[in-house]
């Protein structure tokens, strides 16, 4: 079986912006730079068939390329925050994409998650106990200046995720490039 998540890359300056960003907040345990990508779709466990069905529906996908800013930090799972993102200023061609992608991979046999696309950057995942809620609370709220980008972005990947004792380790399989 094959971990399957469809995802943008980021330019090279704009992960170092979220290194920074990284470092001004307090985390404990950081998402490492090549980790550091915008989720299009989750696709969970796919088989080996499923996972070259998708490739093809997403190498026939046919979306503009668009330009993206990253704005903005928030937590995921309010008090019992759950991870740490920098979100990302609200472009139709993004949520046209991840459209298309999820209607792709479905059609091809895959389950992608059906959660309401909401992008953003993860940039720490966290453990009960992990942070003191206040002071995240704080720091999140004195970065809200946080802004990177535009960037252009022309493609989109196929990636497969190595669940790690620690970390996950991300492979990209395919790239498929925008109009
Ligand atoms: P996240 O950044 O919000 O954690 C690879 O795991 C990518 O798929 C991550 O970016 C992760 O999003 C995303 N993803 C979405 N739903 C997921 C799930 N149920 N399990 C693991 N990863 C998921």
């Amino acid at each position: 079986m094959i971990r399957a998540f469809v995802a943008l890359d980021l330019p090279e300056p704009v992960r170092q912006r979220l290194v920074l960003l990284q470092h001004l907040l307090p985390l404990p345990r950081r998402v490492p730079p090549e980790n550091l990508h915008l989720t299009l779709a989750f696709l969970g466990e796919i088989t080996e068939p499923v996972a070259e069905e998708v490739h093809h529906a997403l190498a026939a996908l046919r979306a503009p390329a668009f330009a993206l800013t990253l704005r903005g930090v928030g937590i995921f799972g309010g008090g019992r925050a759950r991870s740490v993102h920098a979100g990302v200023a609200a472009e139709p061609a993004l949520a046209h994409l991840a459209r298309k992608v999820e209607t792709a991979a479905r059609r091809a046999g895959a389950a992608p998650e059906a959660r309401r696309f909401v992008p953003h950057v993860t940039l720490a995942r966290l453990k009960p106990g992990d942070a003191d809620p206040q002071r995240l609370e704080a720091a999140v709220a004195a970065e809200q200046g946080f802004a990177a980008g535009p960037f252009a972005v022309t493609a989109f990947a196929l990636c497969r995720s190595f669940l790690g004792e620690s970390q996950a380790h991300y492979r990209e399989l395919a790239r498929y490039p925008l109009a």
